[in-house]
């Protein structure tokens, strides 16, 4: 039940000064703090200058570049205040990469943080759409041409009386195949997420802290790490240094009590706390993006005793959509839908499948995808289901479970062999840091499993090893799963939203 006009960066803003928030933390990031009043005035001024100064009008694709901290908050705010549909990109970007989002969205400004420039300049040098490239100050100095264009502007400006169903944000996504697709969600999609999950799931209050590793340019961070903080009154770090191994110190620094990141940071987590950190601040951890490996849930639960939250999202439905809840956990399940939401397991012809079958999730609910200007649209909506690309199963209980991304699944002498079943099996062993296991073709098995390792340090690299590990899969998991084949690496190929690209590794045959 939204009004029929509303603007998400005026209520994660404005609205909350009103509602007397005005001198409690916002943002924590550059080394201070900013209440909910100057974050207020700070989007109107920027907003401001939005307009008078670069023309923006509604409807506009601005594209910010920045890594996490509170002036690309701030920018992405006041953009949305002055009616624009943003577009907010990883840092890493480089100029052929941003220039392709350029095209797909048609962009005419960029807002890009000074220190990261040379790409945004070369990505505009010969494009057809972007015809401004302004700095800001991502260190919060505001001596930057933005900076300096919002210095003297009115603390008061109008929001633009967006629609609720007008687009307020193309997020792009590679998806796990590298074939970038942008997805549009709308000013009410962006409080959806936040009255929806943040609300009945983590039960977000005031008092909360929130801190996280995914850039804001992804939706799990965005979600996370600025519109769920902000829609509810609490605070958010934005440090830019928030990679996992950082994380640590900043939960201590700042009693952090929700934290946003994968499961490879809860690993390293863990092992921070067997050196004595001290975590007992954080009330919830929040773990998506990969499937969270049984044996991490258990060891966190087991230190901690508080459990990894896990849950599905996708850059399509803009955050999560099923969830495990506080008070009803188990390893290895992905939980129940999030109020709003329907989901179901279906075959290829979109029929329900019985409970206990692995076949494709189907969900529904408030926010969907709607690719723009994208084929592919009618592969990921069908008579109205969202095909996410998961393989699942619903159990007895109704509790859903993943089985593998529907590309994952590896069919071998007739068996389907779900590819995290056999990574979950490998992490469980203390030689492995990370794996990745994807299906190669075999003539006699049509395909055998095969597994990516990184070996713990110091550990042997060699068919001793090889052996061992698939003994042990052996006795984890039923024997046909074992990986056939092992291949030894210094790393795993990720997408900068730390995602595994197992695409890559199929790619290298
Ligand atoms: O894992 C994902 O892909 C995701 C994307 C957007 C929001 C939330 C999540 C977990």
């Amino acid at each position: 039940d939204y009004p029929e006009y509303l603007n998400a960066g005026a209520e994660l803003t404005d609205r909350l000064v009103e509602k007397g928030f005005g001198d409690r933390t916002a943002l924590i990031g550059n080394g201070r703090r900013r209440t909910y009043k100057e974050l207020s005035d700070w989007t109107n001024r920027l907003a401001h200058a939005l307009v008078e100064n670069y023309g923006v009008k509604p409807g506009n694709r601005v594209l910010i570049r920045s890594a996490n901290n509170p002036a690309m908050v701030a920018c992405w705010l006041a953009a949305t205040k002055a009616g624009a549909v943003v577009v907010n990109t990883m840092p890493m970007l480089r100029a052929g990469e941003l220039a392709k989002i350029v095209d797909k969205a048609e962009i005419s400004l960029a807002l890009c943080d000074t220190r990261l420039m040379d790409e945004m300049v070369a990505c505009a040098k010969d494009s057809r759409f972007l015809k401004q490239v302004v700095g800001f100050d991502g260190t919060a100095n505001h001596d930057a041409e933005l900076d300096r264009a919002a210095l003297d502007k009115s603390v008061r400006f109008e929001a633009v009386r967006t629609g609720r169903d007008d687009v307020a944000l193309l997020a792009f996504t590679s998806g796990t195949t590298g074939v970038p697709k942008a997805t549009m969600h709308f000013h009410r999609d962006l409080l959806i997420i936040a009255d929806g999950y943040a609300k009945e799931v983590l039960g977000v209050t005031p008092d909360d802290v929130f801190v996280g590793s995914p850039p804001l340019a992804f939706t799990f961070g965005l979600g996370g790490l600025a519109i769920f903080p902000l829609r509810f009154g609490a605070a958010a770090t934005l440090l830019e240094n928030a990679t996992p191994p950082n994380m640590v110190e900043i939960i201590e620094k700042y009693r952090a009590t929700i934290s946003f990141t994968a499961p490879t940071a809860y690993r390293a987590m863990l092992q921070a706390m067997e050196e004595g950190a001290d975590l007992s601040s954080l009330r919830i951890a929040v773990s998506a993006g990969e499937t969270l490996p049984a044996p991490v849930f258990e060891a966190w639960t087991k230190k901690t005793g508080k459990a990894i939250l896990d849950g599905i999202g996708s850059t399509e439905m803009l955050h999560i959509f099923i969830s495990n809840r506080l008070s009803d956990m188990a390893p290895g399940r992905t939980g129940r839908p999030v109020t709003g939401y329907e989901a179901r397991i279906v075959d290829e012809e979109m029929r329900e499948v019985p409970r206990g079958t692995i076949g494709r999730l189907a969900v529904r609910g408030p926010t969907g995808c709607r690719y723009l200007a994208d084929e592919r649209q009618r592969n990921y909506v069908r008579n109205s289901w969202n095909l996410t690309g998961d393989s699942f199963i619903q159990d007895e209980e109704g509790f859903f479970r993943f089985a593998a991304r529907s590309d994952d699944m590896i069919i071998s002498s007739g068996y389907n062999i779900a590819g995290p079943e056999v990574e979950a099996a490998l992490l469980a062993h203390i030689h492995v840091t990370e794996c990745a296991v994807i299906g190669v073709a075999d003539e006699a098995r049509g395909q055998i499993v095969e597994a990516h390792v990184v070996l713990a340090d110091g550990v042997g690299a060699d068919d001793l090893t090889r052996k061992l590990l698939q003994d042990h899969v052996k006795a984890t998991i039923a024997p046909y799963k074992y990986p056939r084949s092992i291949k030894f690496r210094e790393s795993l190929p990720k997408t900068q939203t730390g995602k595994i690209q197992r695409f890559r590794l199929r790619e290298e045959g």
